[in-house]
């Protein structure tokens, strides 16, 4: 990253090892703004992105073709991924993996590791995985909006499980991350100025309100399709949602697990007091790009947004977000 980075702060554009000639091309005929974590984010297809996310994008739309068997867990950043990533993989492999065995994959892998990005890692850096060798049913992650992914997500009986979070900690959430991760010769990012930007929507893969309501429509048109959850009502009762979760994937959770308590067992696995204590999430990295996988652990909680937010903040969220959302019947407690 240090060194490519370097380049592209220092040509504002991506260096030649970095994104395919095509994607080059490309990146000079889209809208650009100021990146939080790279000079320049691009506007693809309505959503805004940085050039190597575009670049597997571009391979990603190509060359996915989705089984009906698939899964694909899809948010936007900070919205709850690694636990929703975490829950997915506990409840549809848990006739392979106990969540009680002592040697369970999400005891020595961050859910990342399981269940791989499209963009970030399987079509990243120009390569095209095989993806007939990855073990079925095939779990993947996305923060690609609904409309950018492949015909055949639509076309095929595959299940897209969507998680959305109150856009005023994952703001902070965002924030946060970001200004841990940011290269250092970029300078530190001003709460209001990274607020601006969130607002704007330009920050990657939003506008954020664009995103949800993809998913949120499609969740109404399509329930056996999309399955739209709430990052704070999978916090207040996890079992119901892991209940709904098990059975939207078509694996419903029976009697006999019931009596041995599968449900309890694999929301505490999946819980944030025990996955930021496992080694992998306080000392493993790379499961996503080259970060301390730490970063993926801060508060876990809901409502962290009062002790960042001043009033003229609230008062510019609310507004975006009551404008963006009105008449579909989305919103969000605040
Ligand atoms: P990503 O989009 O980069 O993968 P994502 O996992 O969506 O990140 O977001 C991280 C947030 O989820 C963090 O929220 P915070 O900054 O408000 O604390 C992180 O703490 C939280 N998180 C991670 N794991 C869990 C978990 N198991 N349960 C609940 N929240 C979690």
């Amino acid at each position: 990253m240090g060194i490519t980075q370097t380049i592209e702060n220092q040509s504002n554009t991506p260096s030649s090892d970095e994104v395919s000639q095509e994607c080059r091309e490309l990146l000079t005929t889209l809208p650009k703004e100021r990146g939080w974590r790279t000079s320049n984010i691009y506007l693809y297809q309505n959503f805004w992105c940085q050039p190597k996310e575009i670049d597997a994008i571009i391979s990603m739309q190509k060359h996915y073709i989705a089984e009906d068997t698939d899964i694909i867990v899809s948010t936007i950043p900070k919205s709850g991924t690694t636990w929703l990533k975490a829950l997915c993989f506990a409840v549809a492999n848990r006739r392979l993996y106990a969540h009680d065995s002592t040697t369970h994959p999400l005891l020595t892998s961050n859910p990342h590791a399981l269940v791989p990005f499209l963009e970030y890692k399987l079509f990243a850096n120009q390569e095209i995985p095989d993806m007939s060798r990855l073990p079925r049913p095939h779990l993947v992650g996305t923060h690609v909006p609904l409309g950018a992914l492949p015909d055949s997500v639509r076309e095929s009986q595959c299940k897209i499980v969507y998680m959305v979070r109150n856009p005023f900690d994952t703001f902070v959430s965002i924030w946060h991350f970001m200004s841990n991760l940011r290269p250092d010769s970029f300078g530190p990012l001003s709460v209001q100025e990274g607020f601006d930007m969130y607002c704007r929507g330009t920050i990657g893969f939003g506008p954020y309100w664009d995103h949800m309501l993809g998913y949120w429509h499609e969740s109404l048109r399509n329930p056996n399709k999309v399955l739209f959850l709430r990052y704070e009502d999978v916090k207040e009762d996890a079992g119901f949602h892991l209940r709904k979760l098990a059975d939207f994937l078509g694996f419903p959770v029976s009697a006999e697990e019931e009596e041995e308590g599968v449900v309890e067992g694999i929301a505490k696995m999946c819980s944030f007091e025990q996955m930021k204590e496992l080694e992998v999430n306080k000392k493993g990295k790379g499961a996503i790009v080259d970060f301390e996988n730490k970063n993926l652990f801060r508060k876990g909680v809901v409502g962290d947004w009062v002790n960042h937010f001043t009033p003229e903040m609230v008062e510019r969220l609310s507004k975006i977000m009551e404008e963006n959302l009105a008449g579909s019947g989305l919103s969000f407690k605040i």
